[in-house]
C-alpha cells in the first residue's frame, strides 16, 4: 500500500508539509542563525512570542529539545521538577532532566493530566536544609496520554495561584497548546497567561515538517539560546524550516477545529463496536484512546490487524490504542477507518 493510500492515525506529527509550506520552504530568505543572521527565523521567533504572549521566543528542533532547555533554564542540580505522573517529560524524555540537568521528577498523580493544587501543594517540599529544593512546576496542555484533554481555567488557575504565592516558576508543555485554544474558543495567550515559559510544536497540528518554540521573556529567551546552542541546537540556514511554522501558524491554526470533529467522530463510531469502548463525550481535541475490552483482542493486535488494512494506529499498552487526527485525515478517511474495524470487530 503507497504511503498516500493509508489512513495515518498514529500521531498528528507525521503530516506532511502542505503545498504553500513547500513553497514557503523553497523561497526562504535566510542567514546563519548562529549569527543570528537569519530572517525568516527572526520572524517566526517574534510571530510565536506575540501569539503566545511573551516577549521572546527562540526557534528549537524539537518539543523535547524545549521543553528540556526550559528544565535546564528554571532548575539547577539536586533540584525537584514537579510533573503530572502520565506528563510527556517523564514519560517520553528519555529522563533527560536527570541527564541533562541533574533534576530529579516528582510525579504527582491526576485524574485526566492536571494534578490538583492540593496535590501539587502536597509535593512541594518545605524549606529544610536536609530536603530537595522545589524549583519548578510543568504543566501539559493538552495533555496527551490522558486523551488530548484540555486543562479547565479553574484547574490552571488554582495551580498558578499556588506557584505565585510560593514564587516557583511553572513551565507549559503545550505542544498542543493550539489545540487547547481552539477546543475552548479562546486565544492562545490567555491560556498561558501566568506561565513562567511556554514550549508550543509547529510539527504536530499545526502542519509543520519540523520545529517548535519556547516563549518567555527577553532575558531568559537570552540564557535559552545559550543552553539551546550547549545541547548541540544552534541550527544555522534554519530559515528553510522556520518558513513552514510560519505558514503553519497563517494557515493551519484556524483548521484545528474540524481535526477535533473528526477524532469525536472516530469515538463515535468506533465506541458503537462490539468490543471496543471510547467515551466520546471527553474527546476534547484531536486525540483519542479507545480500550480493547473483547476477550481474544489485544491493543497491539487490533492495531496489526488495522495496519494490514491500511490504517495505522498505536499501542499504548495491552488494552489502549491511540489514534490521532490531523489535517491528512479527512472525512473519508474516517468512514473508511470505521467500515475497517467494524469488518474486524464485527
Ligand atoms: N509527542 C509525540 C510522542 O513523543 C509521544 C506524539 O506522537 O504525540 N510534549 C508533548 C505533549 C508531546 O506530545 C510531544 C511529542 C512532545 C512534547 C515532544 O515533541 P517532539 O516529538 O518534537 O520532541
Amino acid at each position: 500500500m503507497s504511503p498516500e493510500q493509508r489512513i495515518d492515525l498514529r500521531s498528528d506529527t507525521v503530516t506532511q508539509p502542505t503545498p504553500s509550506m513547500r513553497r514557503a520552504m523553497a523561497g526562504a530568505e535566510v542567514g546563519d542563525d548562529v549569527y543570528g543572521e537569519d530572517p525568516t527565523v527572526r520572524r517566526l521567533e517574534e510571530r510565536a512570542a506575540e501569539l503566545l504572549g511573551f516577549a521572546a521566543a527562540l526557534f528549537v528542533p524539537s518539543g523535547t529539545m524545549g521543553n528540556q532547555i526550559a528544565i535546564r533554564l528554571l532548575a539547577r542540580r539536586g533540584e525537584e521538577v514537579i510533573v503530572d505522573e502520565r506528563s510527556h517529560i517523564y514519560n517520553f524524555e528519555m529522563a533527560a532532566m536527570a541527564d541533562l540537568s541533574g533534576a530529579m521528577a516528582r510525579p504527582v498523580p491526576s485524574r485526566r493530566g492536571f494534578p490538583s493544587s492540593a496535590d501539587i501543594e502536597k509535593a512541594l517540599r518545605p524549606d529544610l536544609y536536609y530536603m530537595p529544593r522545589t524549583a519548578l512546576i510543568t504543566w501539559e496542555n493538552t495533555h496527551n496520554l490522558a486523551g488530548g484533554t484540555v486543562a479547565s481555567s479553574e484547574s490552571t488557575r488554582a495551580m498558578l495561584a499556588v506557584a505565585h504565592r510560593l514564587q516557583i516558576p511553572v513551565h507549559l508543555d503545550g505542544a498542543r497548546i493550539f489545540n487547547a485554544s481552539a477546543a475552548l474558543g479562546v486565544e492562545a495567550a490567555k491560556l498561558t497567561d501566568g506561565f513562567t515559559s511556554v514550549m508550543t510544536c509547529l510539527s504536530k497540528g499545526l502542519g509543520a515538517p519540523v520545529g517548535s518554540v519556547l516563549a518567555s521573556d527577553v532575558e531568559r529567551i537570552a540564557e535559552a539560546r545559550r543552553i539551546r546552542k550547549r545541547f548541540g541546537g544552534g541550527m544555522r540556514q534554519a530559515g528553510v524550516l522556520a518558513a513552514a511554522g510560519l505558514v503553519a501558524f497563517d494557515e493551519t491554526i484556524d483548521r484545528l477545529g474540524q481535526d477535533h470533529d473528526r477524532a469525536r467522530r472516530l469515538a463515535e463510531g468506533l465506541g458503537e463496536l462490539k468490543g471496543l469502548r471510547t467515551r466520546p463525550e471527553e474527546v476534547q481535541t484531536n486525540i483519542l484512546m479507545l480500550e480493547v475490552t473483547e476477550d481474544g483482542w489485544d491493543a497491539p493486535r487490533l492495531v496489526q490487524a488495522l495496519g494490514a488494512e491500511g490504517v495505522l494506529a498505536l499501542p499504548m499498552d495491552s488494552r489502549i490504542v491511540r489514534m490521532v487526527t490531523h489535517y491528512g485525515i479527512t472525512d473519508a478517511g474516517v468512514e473508511r477507518t470505521l467500515q475497517i474495524a467494524s469488518k474486524l470487530l464485527g
